[in-house]
């Protein structure tokens, strides 16, 4: 059994409810799933769009990670998200990223795990920190609690407490 971590967003179509319906397929299937507090993120990138809704969620599984990924992208598509239209960075129905898979470091085309940008992200640590906080990033050998305290990212994440999500 691995212990994986997946951050969770969407900022279209009722975010809530496409993480809730995601967190509900993922406790099906895995044993010990566990999702921190939704919170109400603003938009990092370029890109001008609605805030977003983040989670993290904590699982159990016996998948391979690219296994684990080929399962996130059929939620994703569930969720109606439509890769070919949509711009980079932009707004989206649901993104499962893979943050963390057990010790492990994976580099591939397709999938890098730990996921490459999450240290310099508030909306994926605040979350993780809620459910994970002393889980060891393999790359660093820092905790989830102690990348939260040395993080940068100055953009806002609030608890989501059902609010509309115009900016
Ligand atoms: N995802 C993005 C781009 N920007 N900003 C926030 N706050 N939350 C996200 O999940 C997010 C983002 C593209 O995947
Ligand atoms: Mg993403
Ligand atoms: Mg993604």
């Amino acid at each position: 059994m691995t212990r994986a971590i997946v951050s969770v967003g969407s900022n279209q179509n009722d975010p809530h409810v496409k993480i809730q319906t995601a967190y509900e397929n993922l406790s099906i299937k895995f044993p010990q799933t566990k999702i921190s507090r939704l919170y109400l993120t603003e938009p990092v990138g370029d890109v001008v769009q609605d805030a977003f809704v983040n989670a993290a969620i904590s699982l159990e599984t016996e998948l391979s990670a690219s296994e684990l990924l080929d399962y996130l992208v059929e939620l994703e598509n569930k969720a109606e998200r439509d890769r070919e239209s949509e711009i980079p960075k932009g707004p989206r129905n649901l993104d499962l990223d893979i943050i963390f898979f057990g010790n492990e470091a994976v580099q591939q085309t397709d999938l890098e795990i730990p996921h490459p940008r999450f240290r310099e992200r508030r909306f994926v640590l605040e979350p993780l920190a809620e459910i994970a906080a002393s889980f060891i990033d393999p790359i660093t050998g820092n905790s989830v609690a102690k990348l939260l305290a040395d993080c940068t990212d100055s953009s806002w994440v609030k608890l989501f407490e059902g609010q509309t999500l115009e900016a």
